[in-house]
């Protein structure tokens, strides 16, 4: 029983993640709503039980959601409460702080430019946050970091991660990408624009190129998206192309719905 998990005075990766699971009922990657009222109400009795008192950040994160109905959180922000054994997951947290320094940690890890990360990608990326945060690991517990980390943020369960699905390690102000969720485009039309606004036809969009399909696209989609932050868009996308060129497949990672496996130079 995940609830049960909650008495204990240290979790382990793994349970930590049947918390997570257990709370988060529609799945949706967030503990929101009546999942959250239900999460706070058996923390503090299962806390009770164990004759344990709720710790300051516990007792801070009550205060702060138990009388915010719109709130809604998200796996890092659980792990910083709950008294995890190894907060691994903070690693990230801790080096990807914006949007851009993500996409520019994705370009690097993805390295087959497959546009996703699989798991011997992930291991290549948490063994170098290990060691960037000096600590001790071995095979084995790199191994159940990265079938943890794979199994939190594998949403669809294909055995790999896409931009969207690992985006969930920013902050929320930060991830302007849960935004272009609702604006991704089928791949024909997706091919389209990327023709359209890549005026020089030279099959990349530059800078100056990706300001004008973002102004536009941001015109079009005021509900959604925000003209004042088309400066930050434009310098999150542009850290996933190549030394200032953006070919097709980096720029559908970010607009384009369907899986586009077309090789990058065409
Ligand atoms: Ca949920
Ligand atoms: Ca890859
Ligand atoms: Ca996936
Ligand atoms: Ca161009």
């Amino acid at each position: 029983m995940a609830n049960a998990y909650l008495q204990g005075v240290e979790i382990s990766a793994s349970q930590f993640l049947d918390i997570f699971h257990h709370y988060d009922n529609d799945g949706n990657g967030y503990i929101e709503g009546k999942e959250l009222e239900s999460f706070i109400k058996e923390l503090q009795q299962a806390r009770k039980q164990a004759g344990l008192e709720l710790t300051d950040k516990m007792r801070a994160f009550v205060e702060e959601f138990q009388t915010n109905a719109d709130a809604k959180i998200g796996i890092i922000e659980l792990v910083q409460i709950l008294p995890t054994e190894e907060n691994f997951l903070l690693f990230f947290r801790q080096q990807l702080k914006s949007c851009t320094e993500f996409m520019q940690a994705w370009r690097r890890y993805d390295a087959d430019h497959s546009g996703y990360i699989e798991a011997d990608e992930l291991k290549n990326f948490l063994k170098d946050l290990l060691q960037k945060a000096k600590k001790p690991y071995d095979e084995k517990k790199l191994d159940e970091y990265t079938h943890t980390t794979l199994k939190v943020f594998d949403s669809n369960h294909d055995g790999k991660l896409c931009l969207a699905e690992m985006a969930r390690l920013l902050p929320d102000e930060e991830n302007f990408l849960l935004k272009f969720q609702n604006v991704k485009m089928a791949r024909k039309e997706f091919n389209k624009i990327f023709e359209l606004y890549d005026q020089d036809e030279n099959g990349y969009m530059d800078e100056n190129e990706l300001d004008a399909l973002l102004k536009d696209l941001c015109e079009k989609n005021k509900k959604v998206l925000e003209v004042s932050k088309i400066s930050t868009y434009k310098t999150a996308i542009m850290a996933l192309s190549d030394g200032g060129k953006l070919y097709r497949t980096e720029l559908a990672l970010v607009l384009c719905a369907e899986d586009i496996s077309a090789p990058a130079s065409l």
